[in-house]
């Protein structure tokens, strides 16, 4: 049987820790506490500071390991350990926070930095009116 390890990633707020409770099979391990600082306490109460973990069986010899990283910047080291093994990276943006969609390339860049791995962008919460249209990704 193979594991193969996916990891997500992105700004704070993206929706990784959700993404996570969405699509494992198991009850995810996740690692939310109370945020800390100031200026991102007014967005929510609860933040990764660790690592998410989920399953998905594709079939008897496939198994995918899914991590979340904390999006919160002094918790990067935490990338280095994720790295090993790791297959793909998907990477999160909050559809309706224009800094979160323009840091989605800064998450790659950083990953890649580490470890060159095949990539999916994808953009969370397209259910809230608040969306923004037509937002193009900085370069
Ligand atoms: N409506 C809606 N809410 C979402 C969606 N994805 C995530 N959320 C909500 O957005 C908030 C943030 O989601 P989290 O999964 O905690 O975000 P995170 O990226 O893990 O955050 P950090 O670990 O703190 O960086 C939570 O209240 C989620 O329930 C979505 O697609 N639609
Ligand atoms: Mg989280």
């Amino acid at each position: 049987m193979a594991i193969y390890k996916i990891i997500v990633t992105g700004s704070f707020n993206s929706g990784k820790t959700e993404f996570i409770k969405c699509i494992s099979e198991i009850d995810p391990i996740t690692t939310d506490k109370p945020v800390t600082e100031n200026g991102l306490k007014d967005i929510k109460n609860f933040t990764t500071v660790a690592i998410d973990f989920g399953t998905i069986t594709i079939d008897k010899d496939i198994i995918i390991h899914i991590y979340a990283t904390p999006g919160q910047e002094r918790f990067k080291f935490i990338y280095d350990i994720l790295e090993k093994n790791a297959l793909a990276l998907i990477v999160l943006g909050d559809i309706t926070n224009k800094e979160s969609i323009s840091s989605m390339y800064k998450y790659y860049r950083e990953f890649m930095k580490i470890k060159r791995l095949p990539a999916v962008f994808a953009l969370t919460k397209k259910d809230l009116p608040n969306k923004i249209e037509n937002e193009t990704l900085d370069q």
